[in-house]
């Protein structure tokens, strides 16, 4: 399959605007900096913002696992794909309770409940709601990932308690034909504008090393920070390679390019939290604190990220403390 030319998407209005094509063009530009001069830059507009020795940590669970009928090419919840995880129920509201509370009694602030849903449809929501409202009693922020909201969707979420809604671009606008037909672009940024409309967080960022180029790279960032505010928390995931996905067998990104990724991120979106989120599990310790360096301050925290795993908590402690990193 070939790229989408940009100036053919012509459905979007945000990627060919001045401002977004400007900061593409500034997102290139750190990218082929040298490393250490990119990583300096980062680390100074890090610490002209933040304490660089904090770590914001959030506990992800998978409230509604597999059997999801999108094609995202690098998730194994897909029907579609071979690795297809069994669709399960719903977990009952208890034991979401008591997994938050374990995650807030581990240090985690805040607690992202993830659905294997194209979009929650009415019926599923009102059980979600539940959980918002009993998670938030608990006193730890409360996040959601369900796929597109409609219309009045987002203010359920707002007055059940919701603090934060991911939901992430995923990649450039040219690039992401590739990984995914069954919801465009558009659809995204649709349910980027709810979610701030209705007075919730945004959560949005993207994954990398699903065969983009340099370039699509800086497109991701750009269009991430062309959002205007751009998000407060920004996950830089790094793809986890799942047998039986399609983009299994991709070839690996030099860790490199995932360091500078995100010290671009930091530069552009100096007010937001820039997350190290998924792969951390094939990543070196020693690459994760270069992403530090880099100005990312959060992490996801805990054994399990939806299907898939995460470095154990003993592990991560451990690193905090050779770091000197402390949770916030
Ligand atoms: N189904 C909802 C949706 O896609 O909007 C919410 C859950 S979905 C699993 C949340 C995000 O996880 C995806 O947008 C993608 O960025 C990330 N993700 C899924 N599988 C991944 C993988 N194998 N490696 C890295 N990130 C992944
Ligand atoms: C995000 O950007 N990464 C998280 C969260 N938001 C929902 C999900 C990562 C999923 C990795 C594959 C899995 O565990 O299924
Ligand atoms: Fe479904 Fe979300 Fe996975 Fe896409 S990323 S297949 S929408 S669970």
């Amino acid at each position: 399959m070939s790229r989408t030319p940009l100036d053919q998407i012509v459905h979007l209005a945000t990627p060919t605007d001045p401002r977004t094509r400007s900061l593409r063009h500034e997102a290139r530009a750190l990218l082929d900096l040298p490393f250490n001069d990119l990583l300096f830059r980062a680390q100074t507009v890090h610490r002209e913002n933040f304490d660089p020795n904090r770590i914001q940590r959030s506990t992800l669970l998978s409230i509604k696992t597999g059997g999801c009928p999108e094609d995202c090419g690098y998730c194994p919840q897909s029907s579609r794909h071979a690795a297809g995880v069994d669709s399960e129920a719903m977990l009952p509201l208890g034991e979401v309770v008591r997994t938050a509370q374990a995650a807030k009694d581990n240090g985690a602030t805040r607690f992202c409940m993830g659905a294997a849903w194209r979009g929650p449809k009415a019926r599923d929501l009102e059980p979600v709601l539940e959980m918002v409202r009993e998670v938030k009693k608990l006193g730890i922020e409360t996040c959601c990932t369900l796929g597109m909201l409609k219309d009045g969707q987002a203010e359920q979420l707002r007055e059940a308690g919701l603090d934060y809604y991911n939901h992430n671009l995923d990649t450039a606008p040219e690039f992401y034909g590739e990984v995914i037909t069954t919801r465009d672009y558009q659809d995204r940024l649709d349910t980027l504008e709810r979610v701030r409309n209705a007075g919730i967080h945004v959560c949005s960022g993207g994954i990398v090393g699903m065969g983009e180029s340099r370039d699509e790279r800086a497109g991701l960032i750009a269009q991430l920070a062309s959002l205007d505010p751009p998000p407060e928390s920004v996950p830089i995931n790094q793809l986890v390679q799942v047998e039986g996905t399609p983009l299994a067998g991709t070839e690996a990104l030099p860790w490199t390019e995932f360091v500078r990724t995100v010290a671009v991120a930091r530069i552009l979106m100096p007010k937001s939290h820039v997350r190290l989120s998924a792969g951390r599990a094939q990543m070196h310790e020693a690459v994760q604190a270069l992403c530090f360096l880099a100005g990312a301050n959060s992490i996801f925290y805990g054994e399990k990220l939806l299907t898939t795993g995460n470095p154990d908590v003993g592990r991560d402690d451990a690193l905090f403390a050779a770091l000197g990193l402390s949770a916030s």
